[in-house]
């Protein structure tokens, strides 16, 4: 400990006091420490750049990623003002970068809109990190000062002529006792670098990462912005448009404005993206209720316009007319408030009115001077509206039970004995020898089997009809006794754990993933909620003599067989599950003290539906593996 007594001021003191709470409570400012935590450091140090962008002096924004796991955004802003802060005695930059919400321009005819967290600004990055070093060109001159864990650790400094350049560089490196996890994820910035130069036309962002056997890099740059986003997802294989042109409506009133990028494609699926000062909104809001209601009220009455819609027939849902659809609603306000916890809700109610107005004027307008466009529009709606009347009906067959049995279980179910669900598992296994080798080795006490028959639908490319009628659906819908889509009802779930058991090659892969596109699509709470795990049967048997070992890959192959003594091993793959005897598929595969089951979970949803839509909706075989690694699975050694 030096002896020098450093008297602080009370500026300094104030400063020091700041940071520290960051530091104890670092999720009351950026949400979590987890992964998204720390990837929101980079979004908040991004959006200043965006911000200098918006004011049209920055043009081009890079953010590289190091390999030492440091992040650095460069802009060619204007830099930070070289000057003093009167008030607190420090140059401005120490201010922006020290002082809690310092940064943000507020006021005045600019909004602070691109705030990650509301603009908490740079100084909760600083507090956040093991170092922040940053390089500010103003007026010709470069400035540097450098932090460690917020505080000063190299004072401002002025280094002489900037040579021509300006704007400002910050590199900044995670404090690894604050964040659980470092290293950064190079698609979840692409993803979110992307949005931004969506939301912000024309700004350029450039993403690299430098790390070793990693390099790659981006270049993000739509003068469309949210029209670009819409044509975006669709060419992203969501599915075909079905008219030509990118539907685009914006307006203002009291300073918010509101803008909508929407087209129609040939799936079943819908797709609506929204933001509110370009934070996206999971949890949508007003301005996402306002959207649906003109939507479903303008396309009703220009179906009742062109007859498509007689006298007293029935209207068509918000359902029918979203089938196929892809929409980004972005709003821009002063004073934006949320409505949960995790500022995903938007909540401004004269937001509501704001879009709507604005949807339903300018849609009527579009569709009366785009007819053949309307025409193909309505038709689709119509068709889902009828598929959905026959879902609805087949969905009340599944329902009825069947007056000679008490309830519709399936034929092909081995029941469990436990009647407590959170206690039980059911196995859905691929193929009837495999299923025969599970009944005959499973516990019966609370482990129920489920053979699967014929071929899983690909729900992706079908409406909720052809899912009720699918003879290998039906008995799992049945099984698990919880409904699905609006029907699902978590409380009547069955089991506590639906454990997916297939080979472990493409065509088991091809069952897993159809399964879990199923699951995802119609029974998404199952896979939030935990319940949806894969088997994990293994690869190898190595043997030599009485000595048996079982490999899960193919490094724990060679290990075994370097434990057992290289001569006269043997190792075989295992082609599929019915290559097991009860017993080794029970010891490998369904004892809860020897398997490993792999949790399924949904990390991103919208990564994942941009999985199952992109790659279910026009298959390619080599690539049906590419989903099973993809729909996030967290490793959970079942006990
Ligand atoms: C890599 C991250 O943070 N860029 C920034 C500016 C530009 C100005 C500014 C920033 C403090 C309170 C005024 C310059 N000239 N990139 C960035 N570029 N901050 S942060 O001003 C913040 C001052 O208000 C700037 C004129 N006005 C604003």
């Amino acid at each position: 400990m030096s002896n020098e007594v450093k008297n602080y001021d009370d500026s300094q003191i104030q400063v020091l006091e700041g940071l520290e709470a960051v530091r104890k409570r670092p999720g009351m400012y950026i949400g979590t420490t987890s992964l998204r935590g720390l990837h929101h450091l980079v979004y908040e140090i991004v959006d200043n750049s965006i911000d200098e962008a918006l004011a049209g002096e920055c043009d081009c924004i890079t953010v590289t990623i190091w390999p030492d796991n440091s992040v650095s955004v460069q802009d060619d802003g204007r830099g930070i003002p070289s000057g003093m802060n009167e008030k607190l005695g420090l140059p401005t930059l120490e201010v922006v970068y020290t002082v809690l919400h310092a940064g943000g321009k507020f006021g005045g005819d600019g909004y602070k809109i691109a705030g990650g967290l509301h603009g908490v600004g740079a100084s909760v990055v600083n507090a956040l990190s093991e170092w922040v070093e940053v390089e500010n060109c103003r007026d010709g001159q470069r400035y540097t000062e450098r932090f460690e864990r917020g505080a000063v650790a190299r004072p401002f400094k002025c280094e002489g002529s900037s040579e021509g350049r300006h704007g400002l560089y910050v590199r900044f490196k995670p404090d690894p006792t604050i964040f659980e996890e470092t290293v950064f994820d190079y698609d979840t910035l692409l993803t979110r670098m992307r949005e931004q130069s969506f939301l912000n036309a024309g700004v350029k962002i450039v993403l690299e990462d430098k790390r070793e056997g990693l390099e790659r890099c981006e270049v993000l740059h739509y003068e469309g912005g949210i029209i670009s986003f819409v044509e975006y997802l669709n060419n992203e294989k969501r599915g075909t448009p079905i008219h030509p042109n990118v539907i685009y409506m914006k307006g203002e009133r009291d300073g918010s404005i509101a803008e909508v990028a929407m087209q129609y494609n040939d799936s079943y699926n819908e797709t609506i993206i929204s933001f509110a000062n370009n934070m996206a909104t999971i949890e949508g809001g007003t301005h996402e209720t306002g959207f649906k209601s003109a939507l479903t009220k303008a396309i009703n009455d220009y179906a009742r316009k062109i007859g498509a819609i007689k006298g007293d027939d029935k209207g068509l849902s918000g359902d029918d007319v979203r089938e196929g659809l892809v929409a980004i609603i972005s709003v821009k306000l002063t004073d934006a408030q949320f409505e949960s916890q995790t500022k995903a809700k938007l909540g401004n109610s004269e937001i509501r009115t704001l879009v709507d107005n604005i949807v339903s004027k300018k849609l009527e307008e579009y569709l009366e001077e785009n007819p053949s466009a309307g025409k193909i529009i309505i038709e689709k709606a119509m068709a889902a509206n009828r598929a959905r009347e026959a879902a609805r009906k087949a969905r009340e067959l599944t329902r009825r039970k069947n007056v000679l049995e008490v309830s519709t279980l399936p034929g092909k179910l081995a029941d469990c004995n436990e009647r407590e669900a959170r206690l039980t598992e059911l196995y859905l296994v691929e193929g009837d020898s495999a299923g025969g080798s599970a009944k005959n080795c499973r516990d019966s006490r609370f482990q129920a089997i489920l053979p699967l028959r014929g071929k899983v639908l690909n729900v992706e490319k079908s409406r909720l009809d052809k899912v009720y009628s699918n003879t290998s659906l039906i008995p799992i819908i049945q099984a698990l006794g919880c409904g699905i889509g609006d029907d699902f009802d978590i409380e009547k779930l069955r089991y506590g754990k639906i454990v997916i058991m297939a080979d472990a090659d493409v065509d088991g892969s091809h069952i897993r993933v159809l399964l879990l596109t199923f699951f995802f699509r119609h029974m998404k709470e199952l896979i939030e909620q935990g319940h949806i795990y894969l088997a994990q049967p293994p690869l190898y048997k190595v043997h030599k003599g009485k000595a048996l070992r079982y490999a899960f890959s193919d490094e724990e192959r060679d290990m075994y067989i370097e434990e057992l003594g290289g001569r006269g091993v043997e190792s075989e793959r295992y082609k599929g599950l019915g290559e097991m005897d009860p017993e080794q598929l029970w010891d490998t595969t369904m004892n809860p003290e020897t398997r490993t089951l792999l949790k399924v979970t949904v990390e991103d949803a919208v990564k994942c539906d941009e999985i199952f839509s992109v790659l279910m909706g026009d298959m390619v075989e080599p690539r049906r593996e590419f989903i099973t690694q993809n729909a996030k699975f967290v490793e959970n050694l079942d006990i």
